[in-house]
């Protein structure tokens, strides 16, 4: 039985109807990036395991995480587009219909712990958002020593190259934002912010402590 977390891939449904993030986030914008170029990393991932069977059992997060094992032949392809269903997926699932809601739980108090106030975190994400030259991601991770940090990476590279654990993370590829925001992406990163969904990225948050201590243990 195919739970979808293996070869063949499929196309994970929104979580929410393509007008959802509107004002925004523009419906046709969310339909193509979900339905074209999310389906196209699908394809593509498909297409490269597809001749070597030995990786089939392999999930999106074993293949995201482990790229390097992989044949030289598909491992620049796989990282890419493992990488591209992996982070598209968690784009997707880590916003909702715009609440102008704040970060919950203890990832709040973590926010405010590593970053002194919600705005500050939120000018750190702007400013990585900013200073990402060309296409790639702005991150709030979980460090390999365990601290909260606002990363970047370039294309469809994620933070477990860096041992960080993703907790929410904006699309910073033109893509993204081109159609509503055109060469503004400053002005995309402030309509992104209420649009987090911060009780699940309080989820996120919590399975990257869990993932965590259970490494130390071994
Ligand atoms: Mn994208």
């Amino acid at each position: 039985m195919n739970n979808g977390d293996h070869y063949p891939f499929s196309l994970k449904p929104l979580p929410y109807a393509y007008g959802a993030l509107e004002p925004h986030i523009d419906a046709q914008t969310v339909m193509l990036h979900h339905d074209k170029h999310l389906q196209t990393y699908v394809e593509n991932l498909n297409k490269a395991l597809m001749d070597y069977p030995q990786y089939h059992n392999w999930s999106l997060l074993d293949l995201v995480r482990h790229y390097e094992e992989l044949p030289a032949e598909i491992r620049t392809v796989v990282r890419n587009n493992a990488g591209g269903v992996y982070n598209h997926n968690l784009y997707f699932d880590t916003m909702q219909t715009p609440s102008g809601g704040k970060p919950v739980g203890r990832l709040a108090q973590a926010i405010k712990m590593s970053f002194g106030s919600y705005e500050a975190f939120q000018k750190k994400m702007k400013d990585a958002s900013l200073e990402q030259f060309g296409s790639g991601w702005a991150w709030l991770v979980l460090s390999r020593t365990g601290k909260l940090e606002i990363m970047s990476t370039p294309n469809q590279d994620t933070p477990f190259a860096h041992g960080a654990c993703p907790i929410t993370l904006v699309d910073v590829w033109e893509h993204a934002y081109y159609l509503k925001y055109q060469n503004r992406r400053g002005e995309y990163i402030d309509n992104w912010f209420p649009l987090i969904h911060w009780e699940q990225a309080e989820v996120n948050y919590l399975k990257c402590i869990k993932g965590r201590m259970e490494r130390e243990k071994r």
